[in-house]
């Protein structure tokens, strides 16, 4: 399987973020890429390519024109507003509150483009995001032209949270989404996304929800204690022409491997019966039992099966790379999900 590293993603490096009302050591580092990179070299899983520039165009084919323009040059607005060190949005328009109308102020944009205090905006975010997408593009059309049978997309920062128009949970531009609707552009009739980070991917759901032709199925802690809190119930099942064309798997934190494979099952259930012609992987490794801010328990044996389960679907897959914190197994979790996928050949 060959892969795809999003060289520029040192460019996003936040030194902390906004926790319970003190800014703490930043989770979603440079760090995590370089420690995953190090050990798909050592795997010898294929080669691994740089992203080619498709543009801006598929990035809009998902996200606001004006949203993509607000993040690119954010950073610049912080500082020139006398903001110092990494960004962050204070003030959000909830509820009753308007957000059809885009405010003058940088401070109200940064909310009305946001869901969350914990995703610091730098210099380099922009280039890290936009260059994550082109990475997922590129890995796509491995599939589509080259057809090959899988890849990988190593890049950061993650995408799954990030909607339409809102940037949070360390998620900027949605790249699974981006990729599904570039598959869809390119004639693919039927497109699956399977989350399989510890998180809800709120964001990627919300894009799809009311479409028929891509299914967003996810695995996650309970958002009733877990990020991102208000999304990731099992009632949402889609709506409008969407319905049916959603499935969520909440677990409780601390739910044991049999439980998540269990689920995990039902999901790919649901997956094959929809018959997609393309599966995209959301891969996040924070499932991992050792990861400082998740919940689950799963360890290389379980990755390596996950992989052999993906495996059996028999489908075109592109793994793109989420979350997972515990920066320095980040690489032995992925490799283990890749090489369980590859084994069965
Ligand atoms: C992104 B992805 C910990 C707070 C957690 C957000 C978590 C985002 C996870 N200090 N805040 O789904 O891995
Ligand atoms: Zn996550």
């Amino acid at each position: 399987m060959r892969s795809i590293y999003n060289g520029h993603h040192g460019a996003h490096a936040a030194s902390k973020e906004f926790f319970r009302g003190r800014l703490v050591d930043a989770f979603e580092v440079p760090a995590r890429a370089d420690y995953v990179l190090k050990a798909l070299q050592a795997s010898g899983l294929g080669e691994i390519l740089p992203p080619v520039d498709h543009g801006r165009a598929p990035l809009e084919r998902v996200h606001a024109p004006a949203y993509l323009r607000f993040i690119e040059g954010a950073y610049a607005e912080w500082l020139a507003t006398g903001g110092e060190g990494e960004a962050f949005p204070a003030v959000w328009p909830v509820r009753s509150l308007r957000s059809d109308v885009e405010p003058k102020s940088f401070a109200a944009r940064m909310g009305l483009y946001s869901m969350d205090s914990g995703s610091p905006l730098t210099a380099g975010t922009w280039e890290a995001a936009y260059w994550g997408a082109q990475a997922t593009l590129t890995g796509l059309n491995l599939l589509l032209k080259d057809a090959e049978r899988s890849a990988y997309v190593l890049t950061r920062p993650p995408g799954h949270h990030a909607g339409a128009d809102f940037f949070g949970g360390y998620c900027f531009i949605n790249n699974a989404a981006v990729a599904a609707q570039a598959a869809r552009d390119a004639g693919v009739e039927r497109v699956a996304i399977l989350d399989v980070d510890y998180h809800h991917g709120n964001g990627t759901q919300a894009i799809f929800y009311e479409r028929a032709d891509v299914f967003y199925a996810s695995i996650h802690g309970d958002p009733q204690t877990e990020f991102p809190f208000f999304l990731g119930h099992a009632d949402e099942r889609g709506a409008g022409a969407g319905m049916g064309f959603n499935a969520n798997f909440p677990l409780p934190a601390g739910s044991s491997n049999e439980l998540w494979f269990e689920a995990f099952e039902k999901a790919l259930d649901q997956l094959n019966a929809y018959a997609p012609g393309l599966l995209i992987v959301s891969l996040g490794v924070d499932t991992y039992g050792g990861d400082p801010i998740s919940h689950f328990k799963l360890d290389r044996p379980e990755f390596r099966r996950m992989g052999q389960a993906l495996r059996s679907m028999q489908l075109p897959t592109l793994f793109v790379q989420e979350g997972g914190y515990a920066t320095e197994a980040i690489g032995h979790n992925v490799v283990a999900v890749l090489q369980g996928f590859e084994d069965l050949s």
